[in-house]
């Protein structure tokens, strides 16, 4: 048979073969049947070299004009098979528009990680940069260089968990104080939010691991007014209002002198609940001026430099903000109540 004649019977049996196919599926393999790279006419055009030169652009035109013309029924056939698809579509699936639709469940930041950020932005606009530490930590930055020497009293304040190393998960973030100071010269602004571990008893305010923001500034001739007056503008910030505090005297190691700053409990107004144990004011934040023997771990001059330190529960913070009243809902898993923040 001459070339030509292969080429037309070849078009026409592509041509009743692609009319014949009755799904987009069946098209797909015809299309790899025809001009694939195994097919008819792909191996007449790669035999092109073998013909004589006469022959060769005749066969080649030919050749490549089957070629398009199959390539055209394909196009063709698929545009009928994919209207029919469609066409059909409403047979086969029948769909209830007004049946209710599935909602995606996303997800969102925990409540403690979004006040975190909030903390973090309000100490930011107040020119404060945010410093982390290790959470296992050393003695030495824990509580030694913290003014607590070893056998001092004030270790039994914050039961530890030691490592068989005897190294610590670290009972608050003033260990970031002193490795601050370390690296840094003052003026420093900086806060610390971090997780703490303590070996404690967990009741509606206390859990064994849970949440503080560290707060340290140093410069010259920094005093009680300027703590209070930082303090008041992040709790007004938090709260987005007036916030009532209360400062008492308090003993930290680390400061001199400390307090402890309160805030009005507001779970249940001022009237006694258990997360405020019947005080009506809950523990919020101790805070005080840095002990100059603090500041000398740091190699810091206490007669040059001045500054204050604050410890903020950062839990607590969410539970006076949303009326939260005990505080080991946070990790307790619970969908229905992480759902609603
Ligand atoms: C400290 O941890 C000091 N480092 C704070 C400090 C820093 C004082 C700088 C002075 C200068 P305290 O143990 O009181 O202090 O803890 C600080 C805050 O963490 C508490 O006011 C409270 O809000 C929160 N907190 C303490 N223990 C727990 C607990 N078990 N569960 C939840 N929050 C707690």
């Amino acid at each position: 048979m001459e070339i030509t004649e292969k080429l037309e019977a070849f078009l026409k049996e592509a041509e009743s073969g692609i009319k014949n196919a009755d799904s987009l599926k069946s098209l797909h393999d015809l299309r790899i049947k025809y001009l694939g790279r195994k097919s008819e006419i792909t191996a007449i055009l790669k035999d092109l070299g073998s013909l004589s030169p006469e022959q060769r652009p005749r066969i080649g035109k030919a050749a490549n004009e089957v070629k398009m013309k199959i390539d055209e029924y394909l196009k063709n056939r698929n545009e009928e098979l994919s209207n029919e698809t469609f066409d059909t579509i409403g047979d086969k699936e029948k769909i209830d528009i007004t049946e209710p639709g599935v909602k995606k469940e996303t997800g969102h930041l925990h409540p403690i990680t979004q006040m975190r950020m909030e903390v973090e932005d309000i100490f930011t606009s107040m020119g404060f940069t945010i410093a982390t530490g290790p959470e296992v930590e050393l003695d030495y930055y824990n509580f030694e260089a913290l003014n607590i020497p070893r056998d001092h009293p004030a270790r039994d304040m914050q039961d530890t968990i030691w490592t068989t190393q005897g190294s610590l998960l670290r009972t608050h973030t003033s260990p970031v104080q002193i490795r601050t100071m370390e690296k840094s010269k003052p003026p420093i602004r900086v806060i610390v939010p971090g997780r703490v571990f303590r070996y404690e008893e967990t009741d509606a305010s206390h859990e064994h691991t849970f949440y503080q923001v560290e707060g340290l500034m140093i410069d010259k001739d920094i005093s009680v007014s300027n703590l209070i007056a930082v303090m008041k503008t992040m709790l007004n910030a938090v709260f987005r209002r007036e916030v009532k505090v209360r400062l008492r005297p308090g003993y930290f190691p680390f400061v001199e002198p400390g307090f402890e700053l309160d805030i009005n409990c507001r779970i249940c107004g001022g009237k006694g609940c258990t997360v405020c144990k019947q005080s009506g004011w809950v523990e919020l934040l101790p805070c005080g001026l840095v002990h100059p023997n603090v500041l000398k771990a740091g190699n810091i001059k206490p007669d040059q430099y001045s500054g204050f330190a604050f410890g903020m529960g950062l839990d607590r913070l969410v539970m006076m903000r949303y009326g939260i009243d005990d505080i080991r809902l946070f990790h307790s898993g619970n969908l229905r109540f992480l759902e609603q923040f």
